[in-house]
């Protein structure tokens, strides 16, 4: 008998460690684990997410006839990790082989190498097929390149996979309509609903058990609306298609305060365990293009998302670990204020983005990217703790796609891997795209003095401390020579400015 391992995050039907599955024969195992819900402290909506999912696509396989031995959380049995699962079910059946979908960390494939031998019968690891660009085709595309650009990639997997394509030329002329999009929103915009489903009992049993043993986690449990089952799932998308993406590229930067919800998707928490899989997102979004229901300049910039960042960020995490998780370019090592757990800063573009991602294990990508990605690097965080911090926060994070966007996208703690540089900004960008510095103690438009927006003086703070680094930066090279051409006293007040307040942030008083 094969044992077919399932994890949280490969709820899909068509997973390669499903596909020849005997009915009748083979048995399915699936199992809440202490390792995987505590490796780190997962918001509670993520847990409860996750394990309502997957319950749910036990019973759907079982509907289908198969054999699933689904270990709950609270069973007195549970060892508690996914191998003693794995162990003890050996143990008391006659399995002879153990199959599995890659995992999507590191660290479990790292650990399931080790299965094998440990538990003396053949262990199958197959390739994760959901994602468009397999690990293999990643590496062959990026070995030999010198620097690993996102916009490359991406018209190849426009061509090869025939997106958004009029035969060997991008729809439209043009492979990228960025310069329509990242408009700031107008004073009145109505943003519609986002998707939400009541609990269902097996929803409510689960919000029961979190509630129970991870009240220590960070984050509200409830309201809890998100979709458990691919059948909401793909209802959340369908909306989605229907109500935000004809806007989705005009507003994709846009911040508004109390709408954490904008013109985006929402539909990362899905895709990644595996309800909705990448191309039938893709597919949606497309047809509302030929449809006339959504333009060119949004259709365009959802499937780069998709077929785009979400695929290369998931190759370079493959290509690059387990090195990557240890890089540190700028020497980073300040320690995450208390605020990131709280919410409770001054700073009013920052409390909004926290006490959003507290009520809801989501912020959209321009507040996980400009407000507080920004602010992480211009603070000078501890690469690790961020990256610790990401993975805890949101219910779509796992270290495949969060790791990259840390180390990667905000912090340049690869030194520029794929990003040609550090993706820094004064309070002057976050007040053109957002509405936040309007209800803010802090002045945007002040460079210097207690009520100057902390972000200015540590824009310029953070180029000063990174000198060395940055200054042969092509990039950043222009930027410097404003610098050079400030006052002594003007520097020399940035720097004080910037001792004062870092000084209170490490005192948790910012
Ligand atoms: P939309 O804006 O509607 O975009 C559509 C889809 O595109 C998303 O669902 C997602 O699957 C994909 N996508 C968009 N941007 C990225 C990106 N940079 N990397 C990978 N996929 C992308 N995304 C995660 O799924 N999990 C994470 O743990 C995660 N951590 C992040 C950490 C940081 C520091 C940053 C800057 C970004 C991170 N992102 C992560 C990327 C992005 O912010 C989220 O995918 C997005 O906010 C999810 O919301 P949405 O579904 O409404 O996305
Ligand atoms: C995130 C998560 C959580 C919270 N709990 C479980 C679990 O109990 N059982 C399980 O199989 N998977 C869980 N996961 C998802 C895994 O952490 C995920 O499969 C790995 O991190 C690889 O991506
Ligand atoms: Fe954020 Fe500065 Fe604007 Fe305040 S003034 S909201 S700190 S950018």
């Amino acid at each position: 008998m094969r044992l077919r391992l399932v994890l949280g995050d490969q709820l899909s039907l068509p997973l390669s460690s499903l596909r020849d599955v005997k009915l009748g024969e083979d048995v399915i195992l699936m199992a809440e684990v202490n390792e995987e819900a505590t490796y780190v402290r997962h918001h509670k909506k993520k847990i409860a997410f996750l394990f309502s999912a997957m319950r749910h696509f036990a019973e759907a396989l079982r509907s289908l006839g198969h054999r699933v031995v689904y270990v709950p959380y609270g069973c007195p049995e549970n060892t508690g990790s996914l191998f003693g699962e794995v162990l003890r079910l050996k143990e008391a059946e006659a399995v002879t082989e153990i199959i599995v979908t890659m995992p999507g960390e590191y660290r479990l494939l790292n650990e399931m190498e080790s299965w094998q031998d440990r538990l003396g019968v053949p262990v199958e690891l197959r390739e994760d097929d959901r994602f468009l660009c397999s690990t293999e085709g990643f590496q062959k595309w990026a070995s030999g390149r010198k620097s690993l650009r996102l916009e490359y990639f991406y018209r190849e997997m426009r061509r090869n996979h025939d997106i958004l394509m009029d035969g060997d030329k991008p729809l439209g002329g043009k492979w990228n309509y960025d310069h329509d999009n990242r408009q700031s929103a107008p004073k009145r915009l109505d943003v519609p609903a986002p998707f939400s489903v009541e609990p269902d009992r097996v929803t409510e049993e689960v919000l029961a058990l979190v509630t129970d043993q991870f009240s220590e986690h960070f984050g509200d449990l409830k309201p809890f609306s998100l979709a458990v089952t691919r059948e909401d799932a793909l209802k959340a998308l369908d909306q989605f298609v229907a109500e935000r993406l004809s806007k989705f590229g005009n507003y994709q930067d846009a911040m508004v305060q109390g709408e954490p919800w904008m013109f985006h998707s929402h539909i990362s928490f899905y895709l990644n365990c595996g309800l909705l899989l990448p191309l039938e997102c893709v597919h949606a979004a497309e047809r509302a293009y030929f449809d006339g229901t959504a333009p060119l300049n949004s259709v365009e910039g959802f499937i780069r998302q998709i077929v785009g960042w979400r695929e290369f960020i998931r190759g370079i995490y493959w290509h690059s670990m387990p090195e990557y998780a240890g890089l540190n370019y700028l020497s980073a090592s300040r320690d995450l204020p208390e605020f990131y757990w709280t919410g409770e800063t001054q700073m009013n573009c920052l409390h909004q983005c926290i006490v959003e991602t507290k009520a809801n294990a989501y912020a959209h990508h321009i507040q996980r990217l400009m407000v507080i990605g920004n602010f992480s690097l211009l603070a000078g965080f501890a690469p690790k703790e961020v990256s610790e911090w990401y993975l805890a926060v949101y219910a779509d994070a796992y270290e495949w796609v969060e790791l990259p966007n840390v180390n990667g996208m905000i912090l340049f703690a690869d030194g520029g891997l794929f990003a040609s540089k550090p993706y820094a900004a004064s309070g002057a960008y976050i007040n053109k795209m957002s509405n936040y510095c309007e209800h803010c103690v802090y002045a945007h438009a002040t460079k210097t003095g207690e009520k100057a927006c902390p972000f200015n003086y540590l824009y310029w703070n953070f180029l000063d401390q990174n000198e060395e680094k940055l200054r042969s930066n092509p990039r950043v090279s222009m930027i410097y020579r404003t610098w050079d051409k400030m006052s002594d006293s003007k520097k020399q007040e940035i720097r004080t400015d910037s001792r004062r307040f870092l000084a209170l942030l490490d005192g948790s008083q910012a």
